[in-house]
């Protein structure tokens, strides 16, 4: 049994060495220069345009802030196709823009937008479609590129599960108009908080620097109602320690799946997710979808029994976003069957670097118990 007195949570952050950052800070305290685009948010954002092979970055205080103001920058209108599997922080994005979400199912194999889908939810008033790379899981990019091309749409990815990511040799940060990139502290790769939108137009750019510094465009003009979201020189220097260590990092990720593979691939009632060919994964996150039915209990019976161990996974996209109370219209979630399928019946194991492979073993112990 897994000792109780250790808790094992969903994942667990990755640090650089102590010593590595307090050096790489060090300079801070001669300049005494802690945020507003400072040296090291700039050295940020030139590596990680080397890194994720894109054109531009932009960086912010957060993923969320990022995905709010990058569809503020658009200058969207109406309604956004987008999915309700996912985090609160996407439709939150939306509604808060002052936009309709429009709900589009997910598909059954990667949970990411079905994309045979997409057509039928177009109307006169949709601006946008708002893909998620869910789990890390990437979208059906070339045809959403087809539809987007036909019906004149902008594309914004949630990329916040997709860092570094390549899909047949071209990052994911390529595809549609932006992707929004969440560095938050339970990312593969973070600064703390933060996040990017990596994008291909320059205006949109310009934009993004005036709006997430208040909208000031210079001294005596500001041009837009943008808010704070810069982000700070602590954040930017963990960035520049953490992407020292990625590779190794995705790496041990990986030998964590492939443990987990080992163990639950072909269990009757578990579906779990296998590489892609063509996929250069950054080993996110390990959803397993139980079948009641095939194996004998539910995904809450399972969070049950892996909680009294003192383990705890979590039900990552539980409630669908088109189930919220709090936004201004109610949704019929009956659109939306496959995600309500899934949502019912995912869990989200343990994952990081540094799991002990003796644990994951000890987590599907307990999975498989029956
Ligand atoms: N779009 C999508 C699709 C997203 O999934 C997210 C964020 C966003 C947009 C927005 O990006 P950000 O604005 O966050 O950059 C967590 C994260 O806070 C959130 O970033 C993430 N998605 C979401 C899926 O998971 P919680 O509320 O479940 O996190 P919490 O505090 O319960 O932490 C989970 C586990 O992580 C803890 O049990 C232990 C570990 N942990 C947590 C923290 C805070 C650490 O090891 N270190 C830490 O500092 O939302």
């Amino acid at each position: 049994m897994v000792n109780k007195s250790k808790p094992i949570y969903v994942t667990r952050s990755s640090l650089p060495p102590f010593e590595e950052y307090i050096n790489e800070i060090k300079s801070i305290w001669d300049t005494a220069w802690l945020t507003n685009m400072g040296k090291y948010h700039n050295q940020l954002e030139q590596e990680l345009i080397e890194y994720l092979e894109v054109d531009n970055i932009s960086l912010f205080t957060n993923g969320h802030l990022a995905l709010e103001l990058v569809l503020q920058a658009m200058n969207l209108t109406g309604e956004v196709i987008t999915t309700p599997f996912t985090f609160a922080s996407t439709t939150h994005a939306i509604v808060r823009n002052r936009l309709t979400p429009v709900f589009c199912d997910v598909n059954p194999s990667d949970y990411t937008i079905d994309v045979t889908k997409i057509e039928n939810l177009i109307t006169d008033k949709t601006s946008a479609i708002l893909p998620v790379h869910v789990y890390g899981n990437i979208c059906n990019v070339y045809e959403i590129e087809r539809i987007a091309k036909k019906y004149d749409l902008k594309v914004i990815y949630d990329a916040a599960h997709a860092f570094g990511e390549k899909i047949n040799g071209q990052s994911v940060g390529y595809f549609g108009d932006a992707s929004m990139f969440s560095f938050h502290a339970t990312k593969v790769f973070n600064t703390l908080e933060g996040g990017a939108v990596a994008f291909a137009d320059e205006n949109i750019g310009e934009q993004l620097y005036t709006l997430k510094n208040f909208g000031i465009k210079s001294e005596v003009l500001v041009e837009g109602v943008g808010l704070n979201a810069k982000m700070n020189e602590f954040q930017a220097a963990m960035g520049i320690c953490n992407l020292r260590h990625l590779t190794e990092e995705i790496s041990k990720r990986k030998t964590v799946v492939e443990k987990y593979r080992n163990r639950l691939s072909g269990v009757n009632g578990i579906k779990i997710m296998h590489d892609v060919e063509g996929v250069q994964s950054n080993y996110s996150y390990f959803p397993a979808v139980f079948d009641e039915l095939a194996f004998g209990f539910t995904r809450n019976e399972i969070y049950d029994r892996l909680k009294q161990n003192n383990i705890f996974a979590r039900k990552y996209f539980y409630p669908l976003t088109n189930t919220f109370h709090c936004y201004p219209e109610q949704y019929d979630v009956n659109n939306t069957p496959v995600a309500r399928h899934v949502a019912k019946r995912v869990l989200t194991l343990p994952l990081y670097a540094d799991l002990d492979l003796e644990d994951v073993d000890k987590i599907c112990d307990i999975i498989l118990e029956g």
